[in-house]
């Protein structure tokens, strides 16, 4: 996969692809991440990117012609394929695994950090093929909201994960996780939960289904109505009603 990303602050986005899993994805050739400066499609001595609305009113808007000029260039430099073109905006659907899945399968992905009171209407209706938010929360500008997609999309790509996990995750629908625990067995008076220093794997696996179960109910119900839930599950979340 190749991740395009125009922004007028490259830098906000150089960190969280230079560290960590994502940077051993591009070094293993799973993703190639390319940030752009949308500002080096700007013309003239100022190179302005953005203006004033017209109708009045507060902020800037993107100007259209540096945007035309970056995605049409990205576009054609790449001849044959066609990168499917995201705008990051407050406006758009809320991202979640299913569209992290989504993208995940697209060849080429042109993501478009927006900022200011956003960009001129007509680099929407034309340029963008999609518009994703990342939540209900005010943010400065697109690009830790490119980075968060970017982050979910990449390590769905095949050969990042163990075939495996990807799997389960899928399977499992979306129940939070089980309690986690690790040495030492008493820590401060708190002792691990017995079971899981039982040895036996099959008591082991009913415990943490249950807690998941049990968690997911008690904190996001909403999640428990999505979830794939085998008559065993429903019989647990029964019994833990009464
Ligand atoms: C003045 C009204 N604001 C709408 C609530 C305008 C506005 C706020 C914040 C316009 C742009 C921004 C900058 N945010 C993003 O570009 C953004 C964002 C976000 O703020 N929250 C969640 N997801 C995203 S994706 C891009």
């Amino acid at each position: 996969m190749k991740i395009e990303i125009l922004t007028i602050f490259p830098g906000m986005l150089e960190g969280p692809f230079g560290e960590s899993m994502i940077r051993r994805a591009v070094e293993r050739g799973l993703v190639e991440i390319e940030i752009i400066d949308l500002r080096s499609f700007a013309s003239g001595r100022h190179r302005q990117v953005d203006d004033a609305p017209y109708g009045g009113g507060r902020g800037m808007v993107f100007k259209p012609e540096p945007l035309f000029k970056a995605v049409e260039t990205l576009q054609e430099r790449s001849g044959g394929s066609r990168a499917r073109v995201i705008l990051l905006t407050p406006q758009g659907r809320t991202f979640n695994q299913e569209i992290a899945r989504e993208l995940s399968g697209e060849k080429r992905l042109l993501l478009i950090c927006g900022r200011y009171e956003g960009v001129d209407e007509r680099v929407r209706e034309v340029l963008v093929d999609d518009e994703i938010s990342i939540g209900d929360y005010i943010l400065t500008g697109g690009e830790l909201a490119a980075a968060v997609v970017v982050d979910a999309v990449v390590r769905l790509l095949p050969g990042f994960l163990e075939e495996a996990s990807v799997a389960e995750e899928s399977f499992s629908g979306f129940l939070l996780e089980y309690p986690h625990y690790t040495r030492p067995p008493v820590f401060r008076g708190m002792a691990v939960p017995p079971v899981l220093l039982s040895g036996d794997h099959a008591a082991i696996a009913r415990w943490r289904r249950k807690q998941a179960l049990l968690r997911t109910r008690q904190r996001r119900p909403d999640l428990l109505e999505k979830a794939a839930l085998s008559p065993e599950d429903r019989r647990l979340l029964k019994e833990m009603k009464l």
